[in-house]
């Protein structure tokens, strides 16, 4: 609900107070990265974001070998993926972010395995190269994957082990794609470096590297950004067949080195998580011509509009016809239960915060059963994810970002098509979100809250302020803030939940959150601080 200018005003006072609390500088510092939208001012604040995390300061961030090796590379299930680093790195990484992937009989799943270096000091001292050698050779010969990946954590850039080379060696030998990325911890500010990375190298080695030339299916598709977490994109993909799309790959969740090479046969990209994965998108339509539509697909009415922008793309009567039948089938199915599930949480308000994309995505989710967002945010996206792409130009390139390579494609003579006539495309252009997308402030009421890189301090001090009923958060301040009484719902991994997206999604989503208000276990929880203070006593002279 939007809040009066008054109230606007009471929230920036209430604001500034609990930013005291820092030092000056720091004061400063976080105050950029915090706008109270407020639509009746000429400019908005813009919101400083994709910059360094205060050093003490407790933050929900990744690293860039989190961003490479765990969120885009990972999810590709016919490719090993290699960790060249301490134990460590590996241990913390073991497993998946519930990325799901399955395979008929025969194929290829890595997905269960972690592959790590095991780096110890000897290998610091006088290199690691010759380990890491043996080990793609024993990988190759034993789990026989489509592919190889080496991701560097931050020793390996320390002592400057040369992965390229012994990437180069190892495909040479086996005849199969081996490729490095220089992902190490430290680069960049965030797991958003190691994002661009990944796109960079899938886009130099796999992407295009199929001899396909025409899709097997008419209104091919590729789905970027959607990690299949808790099954999201087997929903999602359940629904766009049904309507008679051909999904060529999904970038990457429950993705493949035998799909993502022929992703240049598609007709359109479309982008779920624009900021782990827009690198790619602008490169597709850099090189073949393949425009990329901006979706939604968390929430009811989200994904009705990406279908109908979806259609609206294709233009073809018939394939709006079909998109028209199952919209109204999947909602026939899920909206009196809804409704039951909206009575309980009607009125009720959450914070979202989550890493990148899911921030905004979740708000229209959380709104149909009757939650207002009254603060959110994302851990490391960047401005253009805040406030939409047309802030791009104005964005400076700090350091920290020059440090990351933009690579830059070319058209493919042989492969690029204009895929849709120009007249046509200036009809639709101001209807779809082609090529673009808005950000999360404009979806915002006034007096909402929009914070970057939220962290532990901040976190409590705003539940104080704005007391919200759920946070939408991560394991790091889950429990944090269960322990305050507060219903935690991880947006993340979804609490081994989900899947949350699409129709049916949206229906589990609503039942988990319904459980989070009316689990009993908040009557059993009586926070220590609610009955008296942690310290007692008096001070005396002398500290007596
Ligand atoms: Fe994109 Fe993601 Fe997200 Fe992300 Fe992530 Fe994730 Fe996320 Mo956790 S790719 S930005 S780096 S939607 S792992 S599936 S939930 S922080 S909001």
């Amino acid at each position: 609900m939007a809040l009066s200018k008054h109230d606007i005003e009471t929230r920036k006072k209430e604001l500034e107070k609990f930013l005291d609390a820092y030092p000056a500088k720091t004061k400063k510092n976080r105050r950029s990265h915090i706008v109270v939208r407020d639509s009746s001012l000429e400019e908005q604040q813009i919101i400083e974001a994709n910059t360094r995390t205060i050093p003490g300061v407790i933050t929900n961030r990744g690293c860039a070998y989190a961003g490479c090796k765990g969120v885009v590379l990972g999810p590709i299930k016919d490719m090993a993926h290699i960790v060249h680093g301490p134990i460590g790195c590996s241990y913390y990484a073991w497993g998946t972010r519930r990325n799901k992937a399955k395979t008929k009989d025969g194929e290829v799943n890595l997905i269960n395995y972690a592959f790590s270096s095991d780096m110890q000091e000897s290998d610091v001292v006088f290199g690691g190269d010759k380990k890491l050698a043996a080990m793609v050779d024993e990988i190759v010969e034993t789990f026989k994957p489509k592919a190889v990946t080496i991701s560097a954590t931050c020793p390996v850039g320390l002592i400057g082990d040369d992965i390229g080379a012994v990437a180069k060696a190892a495909e040479a030998k086996h005849g199969i794609p081996v490729m490095s990325f220089s992902c190490e911890g430290y680069k960049g500010v965030s797991q958003s470096a190691g994002h661009h990375i990944a796109n960079n190298v899938l886009m130099q080695r796999v992407i295009g590297s199929g001899e396909i030339e025409e899709a097997e299916g008419k209104y091919a598709i590729n789905i970027l950004g959607e990690y299949n977490i808790g099954g999201d994109s087997w929903e999602i993909e359940r629904v766009l067949k049904d309507i008679g799309y051909h999904v060529v790959s999904v970038m990457t969740g429950d993705g493949s080195y035998e799909t993502l090479k022929n992703a240049h046969t598609a007709e359109l990209n479309l982008v779920q998580c624009h900021r782990s994965i827009n690198y790619i998108a602008e490169m597709l339509e850099e090189k073949y011509g393949t425009p990329w539509l901006k979706v939604n697909f968390i929430g009811v009415q989200s994904t009705i509009e990406s279908l109908r922008n979806m259609a609206t793309y294709f233009g073809d009567p018939a394939l709006t016809q079909k998109t028209e039948e199952v919209i109204a089938r999947e909602l026939a199915a899920v909206e009196s239960k809804l409704e039951q599930f909206k009575k309980i949480c009607d009125g009720k308000t959450a914070f979202c915060f989550v890493g990148g994309s899911r921030g905004h995505h979740y708000q229209g989710l959380f709104k149909e059963i009757g939650i207002d967002t009254v603060l959110a945010g994302y851990e490391f996206a960047h401005r253009d994810d805040y406030e939409g792409r047309e802030v791009i130009p104005d964005i400076k390139l700090d350091a920290d970002s020059k440090n990351i390579e933009e690579i830059k494609v070319s058209k493919d003579e042989k492969r690029y098509k204009i895929r849709i006539l120009k007249e046509r495309l200036d009809q639709i252009k101001d209807k779809i979100p082609l090529s673009y997308y808005g950000g999360m402030i404009k979806d915002m009421p006034d007096g909402s809250i929009m914070v970057d890189d939220l962290n532990h301090y901040e976190t409590e001090e705003f539940i104080k302020i704005l007391k919200p009923d759920i946070l939408a958060s991560g394991i790091k301040d889950k429990y944090v803030i269960q322990k305050m009484g507060i219903p935690s719902k991880q947006l993340h991994s979804y609490d081994y939940s989900g899947p949350y997206a699409g129709f049916r999604g949206a229906l589990k989503f609503a039942e988990d959150i319904t459980m989070g208000f009316t689990s009993p276990t908040w009557n059993y929880i009586t926070p220590p601080w609610k009955q008296k203070p942690i310290l007692d006593g008096t001070v005396t002279e002398g500290g007596k």
